[in-house]
C-alpha cells in the first residue's frame, strides 16, 4: 500500500485565528491560557482534516506561534544572554527573539529594552524565519517538551502523527554567529549540538513516535565540504536504536549535487521535491539502499494550480517501478505552509477559475487520491481523474491565458528600452537642478502606519457599506495627515503612505488585467503577518494608471520633492502565484510593461522621485550556482530596467531591497539612481563593507522596522559614524529599513524624530 503523506500544514487558521490571538496578547488583551488555548484548537482542526481526509502520515510540530526555526533556538537553549537575563516566561522569551521588546519597569518586573533577532528568507520563498544565533555562551540543552508535547497531543486525539524536527545540519548552517563571536562558524558546533538532538529523538520514541521527518532542506543549496561531510557525522550519530526511523526530506530544489554526502546514511528514507525537480528520480533511487523508502514530493506545496493527476500517477508509476510499491509513499513536495488553508471560503472567484485552483485543504486531498489510484488502481478514482482532466483541459485552453496584443508588445521589447538616456553622473546633475534635496537627505521607505481605522475602513468599502467617493475623500484625508507628519518631523523627500494599499504586490494585482485574487487565501509572511498572494491566471496588462491619484494629490500639497511607490516587476512577480504554462521571464516583462507605463505617467503627472521596490529579487535567484542562476540575473535586472528607464535624466529612480543576502553586483546592475536597504541588524563590521562598491546613491537601513523599540538619537549618530567610515557622505541617505505599515504611530513618530535629528546633525557639522 502506497501511503499518502503531507509535510506540513499551515497553522494560521482558515479564519487567521492565530495571527488574531497572538495580537492580542503581545496588546495584553488575551491571557496566555487564551494563546495556548487557541494553539492547540487550531492543530486539533487541522489533524482531523488530515485524518478525515485520509492521509496516512499527518505531521505534528509544524505548528509554531511565530517560527518553526525560532521554536528550535529555544527548543535547544539558544537563546543569548540579552534575552534570557530577564528570566521571562519562555512564550515571552520566545516573542521577544522573535520581535524584539521593549517595556517599561513595573513594580514587579524590571524595564526591558532588546531588538529581535534577524529574520531572513526562507529559501526561496516568502516565508521568514527567525535565524539562531549562536553567541559565546550558547549552551545547548533541551530547554523544553515543544515536539513531544504536540505528538502526544495528537496521540490523545486517537491521531498518530509523524514529528516534523529541522535536522542539525539544516538548522546550524541556517544559522549565524552573534556579534560577540563572530569568528565562530556554526556547523563547528555540531558535535556539541547532536547529544541533544538524540536526546529529543528518544524522548519522541518513548512517546510513541515511530517515524521522524527530518528537515534537511538545505541539501538544496551549495554546500562547502564541511558541511556535506557533517552529514555522515550527525546521521550517524542520531541513528540508534533509541531513535524512531528518519525520513531525511528536503524541498525546493535539486538534491543531486549533494547526493554523495547523503548516500549510506543510516536513516530510513529520502523525501526529494519532484514537482521542482523531476529529472532528479534516477540519481535520487540510484543512491537508496534497498530498504530505503522513497518520499515522492509531487503535489506542489508552493503554488495553487490543481495537480495534473495524469501526469503526477504517471510519475509515481514510474518511482513504483524503479523501488516498488512497498517503499513509495505520495507526499506534498514541501510543507503546505506556503499555500492558502482553503478554497471553501472563496466566493468571489468565479467557478470557472476556481476550479483550476487547490488551496492546502484541497491539495491534502489530492495527495490521497494519488496514492488511491497508484495503490488500488485508477478505477477505484475514476470520477475524480475524469473532473481533474476536464478542469486541466479547460485551463489550457480559456482565453484568459493567451492576450494577442501583450505578447505582440512583450515580442517588441528592444534593449534600447532597458537603457536611462545618461549615465548616472548626468541624471543626478539634471536631478539636483529641480529636486532641493540636502546632503544626508532623509526619506522612508514608502508605508506609514495601516491603523485599524483604516483596515476598518477599507473592509467597509470592499463590502460595498461605503462609496467610493467617501472611500476616496477618506484616503486623501490620510494622505494630508502622513504629508503634514513628515514636514513637522522635517523628512526632505517626502511619501504619501499608501494608505489606500492592502498590499504592496496585491495591490497592484487587483488592478492589472491577468490577475485573480483572493478574499481570504491568507499565508504566513513571518510572525503574525500575512499576505493574500494574488493569482496570475493569464497574460497581463494595465487596464488604467493604478498609482498616479495618489502620488499626485500627495504632490500637491507640500512643495517637498513626493517619491511615487510602486513595486517592481519581479517583486509582483515572485509575491504572487505565479502561472505554471508560461515561463517566469515572460510573466516579468509583461510586468515590466505595465509598470513602465505607469512610471512614465507618474512622471508626466509631476512625480519626479519614483521608488519601485524590488525586495524579491534575490529571493527570485535560484538556489544554486550555474547557467539557470547567471540567466535569472539577466532577466530579471532586465525587467527591472525596463520599467524604470522610460524616463527623463532629472526623475530620480529609487529602489529597495529587504531580508535577503544581496549580491551588490546584482543591485549594481540595476542602475538605480538611490537605493535602499535593510541593514539594521546586520551586526557584523564587515557587512558595512558590502555596498562600498555601490556607485550610485545609498541609503542603508538605520532602523529595525519589525520592533516598536524606538532607537536613541545616539544611536543613529554612531550607526551613521560606521558607515562614513566607509561611504562618502555625497552618497549617503538616511532611512530606516523598510516601510513602516506594520508599526504603531507613536513608536513611528519617536524613531523618525530621532534619526531625523541625527541627520540634522550631521549636515550641519559639514556645512560648519
Ligand atoms: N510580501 C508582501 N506581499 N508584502 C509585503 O509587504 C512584504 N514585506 C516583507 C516581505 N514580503 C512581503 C515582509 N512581509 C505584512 C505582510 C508581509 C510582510 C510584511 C507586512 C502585513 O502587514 N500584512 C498585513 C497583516 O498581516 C495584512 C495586509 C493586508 O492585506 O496584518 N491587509 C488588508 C487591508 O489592509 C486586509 C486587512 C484585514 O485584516 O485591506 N482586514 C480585516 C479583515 O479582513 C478587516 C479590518 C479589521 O478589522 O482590521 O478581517
Ligand atoms: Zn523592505
Amino acid at each position: 500500500m502506497v501511503q499518502s503523506a503531507v509535510l506540513g500544514f499551515p497553522r494560521i487558521g482558515a479564519q487567521r485565528e492565530l495571527k488574531k490571538v497572538t495580537e492580542a496578547y503581545w496588546a495584553g488583551k488575551s491571557s496566555v491560557e487564551e494563546l495556548f488555548k487557541v494553539g492547540k484548537e487550531l492543530r486539533e482542526k487541522n489533524w482531523k482534516l488530515q485524518k478525515e481526509a485520509g492521509v496516512d502520515i499527518i505531521p505534528s510540530n509544524d505548528f509554531s506561534f511565530y517560527d518553526q526555526i525560532l521554536d528550535l533556538s529555544l527548543l535547544f537553549n539558544v537563546v543569548p544572554e540579552r534575552y534570557s537575563k530577564y528570566n521571562l516566561p519562555a512564550i515571552d522569551t520566545f516573542f521577544a527573539m522573535g520581535r524584539g521588546l521593549q517595556r517599561p519597569a513595573t513594580d514587579s518586573s524590571p524595564a526591558v529594552d532588546v531588538t529581535a533577532l534577524e529574520m531572513v528568507k526562507w529559501f526561496d520563498s516568502n516565508y521568514h524565519y527567525v535565524r539562531p544565533t549562536f553567541s559565546k555562551g550558547v549552551e545547548f540543552k533541551l530547554n523544553g517538551s515543544k515536539p513531544i508535547d504536540e505528538f502526544l497531543e495528537a496521540k490523545a486525539l486517537g491521531i498518530h502523527t509523524r514529528p516534523v524536527i529541522v535536522g542539525p545540519v539544516s538548522y546550524l548552517f541556517l544559522g549565524k554567529a552573534d556579534k560577540d563571536n563572530l569568528e565562530l562558524e556554526p556547523i563547528t558546533l555540531l558535535e556539541k549540538l547532536l547529544p541533544v538532538y538524540a536526546e529529543l529523538l528518544a524522548k519522541l520514541k518513548e512517546a510513541g513516535a515511530d517515524t521522524v521527518q527530518i528537515d534537511e532542506p538545505v541539501l538544496v543549496l551549495d554546500l562547502p565540504a564541511e558541511v556535506q561531510a557533517a552529514y555522515k557525522t550527525a546521521y550517524e550519530y542520531l541513528a540508534t536504536a533509541a531513535a524512531p526511523k528518519l525520513i531525511l526530506t528536503t524541498y525546493f530544489g535539486d538534491i543531486r549535487p549533494n547526493l554523495a554526502a547523503i548516500t549510506g546514511l543510516p536513516v530510513a528514507g529520502v523525501h526529494a521535491d519532484f514537482v521542482r525537480v523531476p529529472e532528479q528520480l534516477d540519481d535520487v533511487v540510484s543512491i537508496l539502499a534497498p530498504e530505503q523508502t522513497l518520499s515522492v514530493g509531487i503535489v506542489n506545496g508552493r503554488n495553487i494550480w490543481k495537480t495534473d493527476f495524469a501526469k503526477a500517477i504517471e510519475f509515481v508509476n514510474s518511482a513504483i517501478a524503479k523501488v516498488g510499491a512497498e517503499r513509495v509513499i505520495v507526499a506534498t513536495s514541501s510543507s503546505l505552509l506556503h499555500t492558502p488553508v482553503t478554497l471553501a471560503s472563496e466566493k468571489k472567484i468565479s467557478s470557472e477559475i476556481k476550479d483550476w485552483f487547490a488551496f492546502a485543504t484541497e491539495k491534502v486531498t489530492e495527495v490521497v487520491i494519488i496514492a488511491k489510484a497508484v495503490t488500488v488502481g485508477v478505477e477505484s478514482v475514476a470520477d475524480e481523474l475524469a473532473a481533474n482532466a476536464k478542469s486541466i483541459a479547460a485551463r489550457g485552453s480559456s482565453s484568459i491565458t493567451n492576450d494577442t496584443a501583450v505578447r505582440e508588445r512583450v515580442s517588441g521589447i528592444t534593449p534600447e528600452m532597458a537603457k536611462r538616456k545618461s549615465p548616472f553622473a548626468d541624471r543626478l546633475a539634471a536631478q539636483k537642478k529641480h529636486l532641493d534635496i540636502p546632503l544626508f537627505p532623509t526619506t522612508t521607505i514608502g508605508s506609514f502606519p495601516q491603523t485599524k481605522d483604516i483596515r476598518v475602513f477599507r473592509n467597509k468599502f470592499t463590502k460595498g457599506e461605503i462609496s467610493a467617493e467617501e472611500y476616496e475623500k477618506f484616503i486623501e484625508k490620510e494622505i494630508e495627515m502622513v504629508v503634514k507628519f513628515q514636514e513637522e518631523v522635517g523628512l526632505d523627500v517626502l511619501v504619501h503612505g499608501e494608505p489606500e494599499r492592502n498590499d504592496m504586490v496585491q495591490y497592484f494585482g487587483e488592478k492589472l488585467n491577468g490577475y485573480v485574487f483572493t478574499s481570504n487565501g491568507w499565508v504566513q509572511s513571518y510572525g503574525s503577518r500575512y499576505v493574500r498572494p494574488p493569482i496570475i491566471a493569464g497574460d497581463v496588462s494595465r487596464p488604467a494608471p493604478m498609482t498616479v491619484k495618489e502620488s499626485k494629490f500627495a504632490q500637491s500639497i507640500t512643495k517637498k520633492p513626493m517619491k511615487g511607490m510602486l513595486s517592481g516587476p519581479i517583486t509582483c512577480l515572485r509575491w504572487s502565484f505565479p502561472r505554471d504554462d508560461i515561463s517566469a521571464q515572460m510573466q516579468a516583462e509583461q510586468l515590466a510593461l505595465a509598470l513602465r507605463d505607469e512610471v512614465n505617467d507618474l512622471e508626466a503627472a509631476g512625480v519626479y522621485v519614483i521608488q519601485v521596490d524590488e525586495p524579491a529579487i534575490r529571493e527570485g535567484l535560484p538556489l544554486r550556482a550555474g547557467a539557470e542562476r547567471d540567466d535569472y540575473v539577466k532577466w530579471a535586472v532586465e525587467s527591472f530596467r525596463l520599467a524604470t528607464s522610460g524616463v527623463e535624466d532629472g526623475t530620480q529612480i529609487h529602489s529597495h531591497f529587504c531580508y535577503s543576502d544581496l549580491d551588490p553586483n546584482h543591485i549594481k546592475a540595476l542602475d538605480a539612481d538611490v537605493v535602499s536597504i535593510e541593514f539594521s541588524k546586520k551586526d557584523d563590521p564587515k557587512y558595512i563593507q558590502e555596498f562600498s562598491e555601490y556607485p550610485n546613491h545609498i541609503g542603508l537601513g538605520l532602523f529595525d522596522i519589525h520592533s516598536p523599540r524606538v532607537p536613541p538619537k545616539e544611536e543613529f549618530v554612531a550607526r551613521i559614524n560606521d558607515i562614513l567610515s566607509v561611504y562618502p557622505k555625497e552618497n549617503l541617505w538616511i532611512n530606516p529599513d523598510c516601510g513602516l505599515k506594520t508599526r504603531g504611530w507613536a513608536e513611528t513618530k519617536a524613531s523618525l524624530q530621532n534619526m531625523v535629528d541625527a541627520a540634522k546633525e550631521f549636515r550641519a557639522s559639514v556645512s560648519v
